[in-house]
């Protein structure tokens, strides 16, 4: 049977908006404004969800179609209310807010005033005033569209944003997922239908990160890349920036130090700025001053007609480098070892919702860690996320939502054509971000299937043509043997949950295991290795001692196994370990969670279990080894 929602989202599929590449910022020639707060809502219950559509909810005032609520951007919608069906919902769903547009923005037909969405999961189709102005396909990853034409229309009155958002997998969305009508009459009522997905994180959904309304001159810089290097203590930036409306516009850039001095200037669209004592981008626990950030100021000029139009942005750069060897990951040629863990944006009540005090309290749990680094485990995470680890130095592997391909048929073409343009839209947002120094395409595919080695070959080729200055690696928990995927990698990342989900309760068994492979991947393809994920469900209170599964003491004798391994393989090729997880998260239900994932070393609310400890008093540890750590960060002088 159809999917009518499906067929819906097909058809506003034919055309797509190019992706921001910006971060809006307020400069002297740029505003933002907020739209964040409570937006109406209604979730489209009918039997196949397009209702919405046929009766076009997007041409008047949503409340006008329908009882709405109140709901808050940015969050996920699922935990919001009392509704049972909302949590679980599959289908569309619609935001409306109404919006005024200072005059002064609408009046200068120099000014273009663009509505950008943050992110939005999965499948988003934007309104101004009942107008089509955008789609956007894939959470996770900014999109806009310009809508001063349509804004324009009303001179003077308010604008009605309407928003509908669709969270409904298939085997091509990324991550893929499935929906499956249930027909046993019997058993179900009739239309009963069900999504799964291969991948463990409840599949929030809703509008998760701002919606902003932003204003750009007519001219203006649309892209700007940096590639940075250094030769003794010289550093050495090389930039280029994209200017729309313009063929012969006027570039300066100048780098301005943290003293607010400037240090280097040039005048052109592309150059190569030289920078004396520099100040290099360092991780966390590396140097006493980590994460040094510069400003590049950039200032475009044009004659448009009859005005001289002038844009503004100012871009934070770091200046550092990224190397591999055989044996290890080399940040301004020191060797680098990643301490650090996986994460998930998740929390109660809010979901997925971009939320500034978990954000920062996460930061400081990290510093707590002594960690150095996460992965963006399984999916891109918010740009204010990223800003934060520039300044603080804390290191990051990108990753692509591509978790959970493991049906055949998300190897197929569609799917690889739209993974593709989802790398090319991480890539071009992340890209400026000293903080961020792999890419991961995808976790945990089907590596062992024949069709995932073109698949992962493309995915790598590509994402290095869009930037060859970082490794790009996929995780794989895939037998050494068969995996089609890792001779396509930089960094072979590995996960493995050993007395978990096999030998269950023996721990006894992990050294040998860990040993096994770890000799096994590193003889067969001699690349540095990272231990991706490794963990233990600890449902936070239980105890026993011995230690048995699900207790705080089993969580923190399986991660003391592994790191007895670590530290033998750390002198030869092993160049990082990621705990599995930071925190416990939500889940879809399931026999196999208690609630939700108790992977975590902290519980959803923050709070360190057991494992918290173990990893804290190591990760110092392993920080005081490294020899370069300023005396302010010794543990546990916090
Ligand atoms: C994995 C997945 C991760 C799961 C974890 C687990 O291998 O990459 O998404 O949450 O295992 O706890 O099962």
């Amino acid at each position: 049977m159809g999917l009518p929602w499906v067929a819906t989202l097909l058809c506003v599929c034919c055309v797509r908006d190019a992706a921001p590449l910006l971060f809006p910022r307020d400069s002297a020639t740029r505003e933002v404004k907020e739209l964040n707060g409570l937006w109406s809502f209604r979730a489209d219950f009918s039997p196949g969800r397009n209702a919405g559509f046929q009766q076009a909810w997007f041409s008047g005032p949503l409340r006008e179609s329908g009882p709405v609520i109140d709901m808050p951007v940015p969050a996920s919608y699922n935990d919001i209310t009392q509704d049972a069906r909302l949590r679980d919902f599959v289908g569309w769903v619609w935001y409306e807010k109404e919006v005024w547009i200072a005059v002064r923005w609408l009046r200068d037909g120099n000014t273009r005033i663009m509505l950008r969405v943050g992110s939005a999961h999965y499948y988003s189709v934007v309104w101004v005033n009942g107008e089509k102005v955008g789609q956007h396909e894939g959470g996770h990853l900014p999109f806009e569209a310009d809508i001063g034409a349509v804004a324009r229309k009303r001179n003077g009155t308010s604008c009605r944003i309407t928003i509908a958002v669709n969270n409904t997998l298939d085997f091509h969305t990324l991550p893929p997922g499935r929906v499956e009508y249930l027909n046993h009459p019997k058993r179900y009522p009739s239309g009963y239908f069900v999504q799964s997905t291969h991948f463990d994180f409840f599949n929030y959904a809703g509008i998760h990160r701002s919606v902003l309304l932003y204003t750009t001159p007519k001219v203006y810089i649309d892209d700007i890349t940096v590639v940075t290097n250094f030769s003794d203590s010289t550093g050495l930036l090389s930039y280029q920036v994209s200017v729309v409306g313009s063929t012969r516009p006027s570039v300066r850039v100048s780098l301005v130090d943290q003293d607010e001095k400037c240090v280097a200037s040039s005048a052109g669209s592309s150059g190569l700025l030289k920078i004396v004592n520099i100040n290099l981008w360092w991780p966390y626990l590396m140097h006493e001053k980590p994460g040094y950030l510069y400003t590049l100021e950039v200032q475009v000029t044009a004659e448009a007609g009859n005005s001289f139009l002038e844009d503004m942005y100012s871009l934070p750069v770091g200046v550092r480098t990224v190397q591999v060897t055989s044996t290890q990951f080399l940040i301004n040629n020191k060797p680098f070892y990643f301490h650090g863990v996986n994460k998930h944006e998740d929390s109660d009540i809010r979901g997925k919702g971009l939320d500034w005090p978990l954000i920062v309290k996460d930061f400081n749990l990290l510093k707590w860690l002594g960690a150095n680094s996460f992965r963006t485990s399984h999916y891109p995470y918010a740009e204010e996320v990223l800003q934060m680890c520039d300044r603080h130095g804390i290191v990051v592997i990108g990753e692509s939502p591509g978790v959970g391909i493991k049906d055949v048929q998300s190897f197929e073409n569609a799917s690889l054509a739209h993974h593709l343009v989802v790398m090319e839209e991480l890539v071009r947002r992340d890209k400026n971000h000293p903080s961020v120094v792999m890419w991961s395409v995808a976790n945990e595919p089907a590596a062992e299937m024949p069709p995932a080695g073109p698949y992962i070959k493309t995915l790598v080729a590509h994402t290095k043509l869009l930037d060859w200055t970082r490794p790009v690696t996929f995780i794989t928990n895939s037998n050494f043997a068969m995996d089609h995927g890792v001779p396509y990698v930089d960094v072979v990342c590995l996960n493995s949950y050993f007395s978990w989900y096999q030998d269950q309760g023996h721990l006894e068994v992990i050294s040998l295991q860990l040993n096994e492979q770890f000799e096994d991947w590193h003889g067969k393809y001699q690349k540095p290795i990272i231990q991706s994920e490794y963990g233990a469900d600890a449902v936070p209170g239980l105890h026993n001692d011995p230690p048995l599964m699900f207790t705080e003491e089993y969580q923190k004798a399986m991660l003391e196994s592994y790191h007895s391994t670590f530290d033998q393989k750390r002198k030869k090729y092993l160049v990082g370990e990621l705990v599995w997880n930071f925190a416990d998260f939500m889940t879809g239900q399931s026999i196999m969670r208690v609630a939700g994932n108790k992977k975590g070393i902290f519980t959803r609310q923050r709070q360190p279990k057991a494992g918290a400890y173990v990893i804290r008093e190591r990760y110092w540890r392993i920080a005081n080894e490294t020899g370069v750590m300023p005396a302010w960060s010794r543990y546990p002088c916090q």
